[in-house]
């Protein structure tokens, strides 16, 4: 069968099973879009190509299912790298096409000519120029493979307006061969062994879960070594939901806003199990002073990542599942699974519980909302399986604080990236790929300002995703850092709660919305937009400006400097 390059391409992707893909056309990549029209899968017009990234990206963590975007090349292109790195930060599998000038223009300075393929050389985990049309059906087979396989990431495929035009004898490649990438998924059995000694041992111990966990589609393998050993889990921002937030052994999130129990807890553990988490700098805050005694098994999926930061005592390179399974039988070899004593340990977390528990000041009568007040009526209103999204910022450390994630798949937000503007289109794509769920994205006032025009995407496709902006009218996060360690020098942060005004802004890309601004509000308006199914809601909570994160480990301190409550000084923490 004679196909196109064009009806190949579009073809190989039904043969990935895509059911949707987020895009925009133009020039180099216009003979893509003709065959659309006849294909089974959606195409999502979006508004920039940033959206259409972040929308495949959102689609992939709530499905985990490769997310699809295509875009022309040029200025399409680059506006697509942010969600190219965010995906790449967050190994998120997700596939890209973008087109490219004519082969025999590149390199010439064409229109809309850019080195697609250096520009985002770092920031894929694999890309291809496709310089002849026979080459598609395997390229794309092993762009999703790659994508998908291993440590998730993205992938992208450049392709050149004539190869999109040339003729093809179309066939689909029976399995990918690729020399050189065989990600080594199960684990050593020494090791294993030697990770279920350490266990037996350990008098101290913390399960450190990262996102790898839920990239692995662990969640139940860990909760069964968790529960088996009786050892308590921190998740960290990328691996909220990997484990019930409600489960006796969940500490919650560690890190630069984490709370007390869990930071203190893995401080001074003496062994920490990292299952598919990488000791990001915003986790083990100064490397030097982090969890001093701990001895560390480490569990990852890329080997890159042993050693990087902090050397294993046990390395594991394998599938976080396939890994945690082993080390539950070699536990429950070991002795029938006994373990040692650790109440005193328990005792010791029951009480940084009790005593540090996380908390904010209620406002007075007549003042600003306290975000945290709002997140917690927001959390209390929706089911418990509902996608949280957020944008980067304070906004985005109260949600993971303050929602109880009870679901793996529940919470999507920009981790290693910190990308403003993720939250919408995020939420978008998520609401795509699970129309099942309520999907509420927690956005910040300044990030909505970068991306918010997707909510005509979403108008216009019918997506009713819902959107709270925490309106605190400051680029909070940075006007927090500038009052704490800029001695309240406030340098280009303030916004303004009114320029723009956001309900009106909502209602013109075709979203209901709602400005609440006292407490008695809050409760009312979150159940009016709780009903509304057929179209996007937004609402402008205006929350108050001065409130800030905490607890905080100042960046570059220790973990034990952790400030809990600076109103109380020293005894705060
Ligand atoms: C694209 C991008 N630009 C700049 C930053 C730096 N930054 C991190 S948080 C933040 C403020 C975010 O403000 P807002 O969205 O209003 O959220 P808030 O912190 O007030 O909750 C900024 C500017 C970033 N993370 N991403």
């Amino acid at each position: 069968m004679k196909l196109t390059g064009a009806q190949a391409l579009i073809k190989s992707l039904e043969m990935e099973s895509v059911e949707v893909m987020f895009g925009l056309p133009g020039g180099a990549i216009l003979p893509a879009y003709d065959p659309i029209i006849d294909s089974t899968i959606r195409h999502i017009l979006v508004r920039h190509e940033q959206g259409a990234g972040h929308m495949a990206e959102g689609y992939a963590h709530v499905t985990g299912r490769p997310g699809v975007a295509i875009v022309t090349s040029g200025p399409a292109a680059t506006n697509i790298v942010t969600p190219l790195a965010d995906a790449y930060m967050d190994s998120v599998p997700i596939v890209v096409i973008t087109g490219q000038v004519g082969s025999t223009a590149i390199g010439t300075d064409a229109f809309q000519e850019v080195d697609t393929v250096g520009i985002t050389r770092s920031v894929t985990k694999h890309n291809e120029l496709v310089m002849d049309a026979a080459e598609l059906p395997r390229i794309i087979r092993e762009a999703f493979h790659i994508a998908t396989t291993g440590r998730p990431g993205p992938v992208l495929v450049d392709v050149p307006k004539d190869v999109l035009q040339a003729s093809m004898d179309w066939y689909w490649p029976d399995s990918v061969d690729l020399v050189g990438y065989k990600p080594n998924t199960k684990g050593n059995g020494r090791m294993i062994k030697e990770a279920a000694r350490l266990i037996a041992e350990s008098r101290k111990p913390v399960i450190y879960a990262g996102g790898g966990i839920l990239k692995a589609r662990a969640a139940e393998t860990l909760r069964e070594l968790a529960e088996l050993t009786g050892i308590p889990v921190v998740t960290t921002l990328m691996a909220r939901g990997a484990f019930p937030d409600s489960h006796e052994l969940c500490l919650g999130m560690p890190g630069m806003h984490g709370n007390y129990t869990a930071v203190t807890a893995m401080q001074q553990s003496d062994l920490l199990i990292a299952l598919g988490s990488r000791f990001d700098d915003r986790v083990t805050g100064k490397v030097a002073g982090f969890a001093p005694d701990a001895k560390i098994i480490h569990v990852d999926i890329d080997p890159a990542e042993l050693g990087k930061v902090r050397r294993p005592d046990v390395p594991i390179v394998g599938d976080c599942r396939l890994v945690i399974e082993e080390i539950v039988k070699a536990v429950k070899a070991l002795d029938g699974g006994a373990q040692p004593d650790r109440s005193a340990w328990t005792n010791q977390i029951r009480d940084w519980q009790a005593r540090f528990p996380l908390t904010y000041e209620r406002g007075e009568e007549g003042e600003a909302l306290k975000p945290q007040m709002v997140l917690e009526h927001l959390r209390d209103s929706a089911p418990d399986d509902c996608i949280v999204v957020s944008g980067v910022g304070q906004h985005q450390m109260w949600t993971s604080q303050y929602w109880k994630f009870d679901h793996p798949y529940t919470w999507v937000n920009s981790g290693g990236l910190g990308t403003m503007g993720f939250a919408v289109p995020a939420a978008i794509g998520a609401k795509v790929g699970r129309p099942d769920r309520m999907v509420w994205a927690v956005d910040g006032d300044g990030c909505f300002q970068m991306t918010a025009q997707e909510l005509v995407t979403a108008s216009a496709e019918r997506i009713p995703v819902k959107v709270a902006i925490l309106n605190n009218a400051y680029l909070g996060m940075v006007r927090q850092w500038q009052e704490m360690f800029y001695d309240e020098r406030y340098s280009e942060v303030y916004l303004s709660p009114d320029l723009p005004d956001y309900v009106k802004w909502a209602e013109a890309m075709g979203c209901i919305a709602f400005r609440v601004e006292h407490p008695e509000d809050v409760q009312t308006t979150i159940d009016k937009a709780n009903e509304i199914d057929d179209r996007p809601v937004v609402i402008d909570f205006r929350t108050d400006s001065r409130e800030k994160v905490y607890p905080m480990v100042p960046a570059g301190a220790s973990n034990d400097d952790i400030v809990v409550d600076p109103s109380q000084g020293e005894g705060g923490r």
